[in-house]
């Protein structure tokens, strides 16, 4: 039965559409042209709906780590929101270690959570019934759960507003089956955005005056500057006040390489961020906070800004970066572009074993320009770095938030944002096995993807933290925790039960002919590189 309308609406608002369809309308209208979901019972209404509505694609995911993982790498690389569908409670729980990264990236993502019908939220027995609001809250930045089926469209313009609100928000709409199917006024008109804030001029001169004080300076990018317009800018106030320019070892989104200024990267290790940023008496923050190490270390310090060395802020991470950037570099005077990055194109190695400098120079060698780098390498990272930085033009997406296994599934969906661009996922192999389904859906969506696992059959990086935390006399239990190779994976099984093609690397040749052939094929590919780690054991 059709409950009476709220307050505010006549019954002459009722069209024939139910509230699923309103939202999904409105999500539409409001920008949003993808929805990647694992849905269930409780969706089944906004899954009917995505039929009504030919501008939003739907994109099934297999686990919900991957619908959350294909919505950042879709945000970072279109900067608009895509919608996520998730199962209740639980299906929200199985996608928060993504949206954790998301979160810290600054990516928008419009949630919508199926929840059970209000009528049905009185029996707590119900199996699938939680505390699905204490689950939501912590990585979503707006978060609301729609009380009638009249204002479901309304809370999805709201939903995306928020999305929006910069430096990008996870937006969570918690939405009650009843909601969904209910009778519902028309789709909701879109929200205006809310501005983005312009950094006052007070602040540009402040900072251009201490730019001029000749002391040793550095400015630290995150989040939209270190696309191609704030790097440039920012290029151009090295050129003339010779300060260096950083960014954050786990950044959302960096466009680098070959006619670019570079910008360093602050290194992983608490001691050699000290040393790398040792002598610098001024840090000037460009939406980004001041540097802390990933983790403590007994007797190492977690703040690692200089002592004595002055943080300035330029822009604020919600602030207008890219807009700052450029006001400082006119009122420095600063219109040469300065040095940019000349591409270094690395000979093949000679024919040998594969190690991550062989391999990352063999990838610098053969990607195409413009091609989208999804980063979770870790110990293989500095191998990549060395010659990627020097590389032609290409987008580098790292994890950005620590957890794991996010290369694959943002890959999905920076290849569902890009599709004319190469998209290159680079994973440990331990990393590789938290979100083994994105290559379901890569296969599923003819993506143009090609994964590289950097099989050391270790948690390499655990074995070298080991000594570094200080846990002294690991003893057989404690290797055994960090080793990979009983049973040992096979990543040609792992894909190809996925329905994606994938070969194995041991050598030099063999890599670079099965990467040159990735390349030039379309179609998602794995290559699973074979190379050294410690095991410890
Ligand atoms: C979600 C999540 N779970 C666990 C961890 C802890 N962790 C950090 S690194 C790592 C192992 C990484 O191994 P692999 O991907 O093989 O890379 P390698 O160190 O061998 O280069 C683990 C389990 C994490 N960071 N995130
Ligand atoms: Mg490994």
């Amino acid at each position: 039965m059709l409950a009476a309308p709220p307050n505010g609406h006549s019954s002459s608002d009722v069209l024939n559409m139910n509230g699923a369809e309103a939202l999904v309308h409105t999500l539409a209208d409001c920008g949003v042209e993808i929805c990647f979901g694992n849905p269930g019972t409780s969706e089944m209404h906004f899954v009917v709906a995505l039929d009504s509505e030919p501008r939003m694609r739907g994109v099934l995911c297999l686990f919900e780590g991957i619908v959350a993982g294909a919505a950042d790498g879709y945000a970072r690389m279109t900067g608009k929101p895509a919608a996520t569908l998730l199962h209740l409670g639980p299906g929200f729980a199985n996608a928060i270690s993504f949206l954790h990264n998301a979160q810290k990236a600054g990516s928008p993502v419009v949630n919508i959570v199926g929840d059970h019908a209000t009528t049905h939220a009185q029996y707590a027995q119900a199996p699938l019934s939680s505390d699905i609001m204490g689950i939501c809250r912590p990585v979503s930045h707006w978060l609301h759960r729609a009380v009638h089926a009249y204002e479901v469209a309304g809370d999805g313009a709201r939903a995306v507003q928020a999305a929006r609100r910069a430096p990008g928000q996870v937006a969570t709409l918690v939405l009650p089956a009843d909601t969904a199917w209910n009778k519902a006024q028309s789709s909701a008109p879109p929200l205006p955005p809310v501005e983005v804030k312009t950094v006052e001029a007070a602040v540009i001169d402040q900072v251009a005056a201490a730019l001029n004080n000749g002391k040793p300076t550095a400015l630290l990018l995150r989040g939209q500057c270190l696309k191609r317009s704030g790097v440039e800018a920012a290029g151009r106030v090295a050129a003339k006040t010779g300060v260096r320019l950083l960014h954050d070892y786990f950044t959302p989104r960096l466009t680098r390489g070959e006619g670019l200024p570079e910008v360093e990267r602050i290194p992983y290790f608490a001691e050699d961020i000290v040393d790398f940023l040792d002598g610098l008496e001024q840090i000037v923050l460009v939406g980004a906070p001041p540097p802390v190490t990933f983790f403590a270390y007994p007797g190492k310090p977690s703040w690692v800004t200089p002592k004595g060395c002055n943080l300035l802020t330029l822009a604020e991470p919600e602030e207008d970066a890219v807009l700052a950037l450029q006001a400082l570099a006119d009122t420095l005077g600063a219109t040469r572009p300065g040095a940019l990055v000349t591409r270094v194109i690395p000979d093949l190695p000679v024919h040998g074993a594969l190690d991550a400098n062989t391999m990352g120079a063999i990838i610098a060698r053969l990607m195409p320009e413009n091609a989208i780098l999804c980063d979770d390498s870790l110990t293989a990272g500095p191998g990549l770095q060395r010659w990627l930085s020097h590389g032609p033009l290409h987008d580098w997406l790292v994890l950005t938030g620590g957890a794991i296994g996010d290369a694959a599934p943002m890959a999905v969906g920076a290849s569902l944002a890009c599709p004319q661009r190469k998209v290159i996922a680079v994973s440990g192999d331990g990393a590789a096995m938290y979100s083994l389904q994105a290559m379901w859906t890569m296969a599923r969506e003819r993506l143009d993807v090609v994964i590289i696992v950097c099989a050391n059959r270790s948690y390499n990086i655990l074995n070298i933290e080991l000594s570094r935390v200080g846990a002294i006399n690991p003893g057989p239990k404690t290797l055994s925790m960090l080793d990979l190779r009983d049973p040992q994976l096979d990543f040609l099984k792992l894909a190809q039960g996925l329905g994606v093609e994938a070969s194995r690397a041991q050598t030099t040749a063999e890599f670079a002919a099965q990467f040159a052939d990735a390349m030039r094929a379309k179609g998602p590919r794995l290559i699973e590189a074979i190379l050294p780690g410690r095991s410890g054991a």
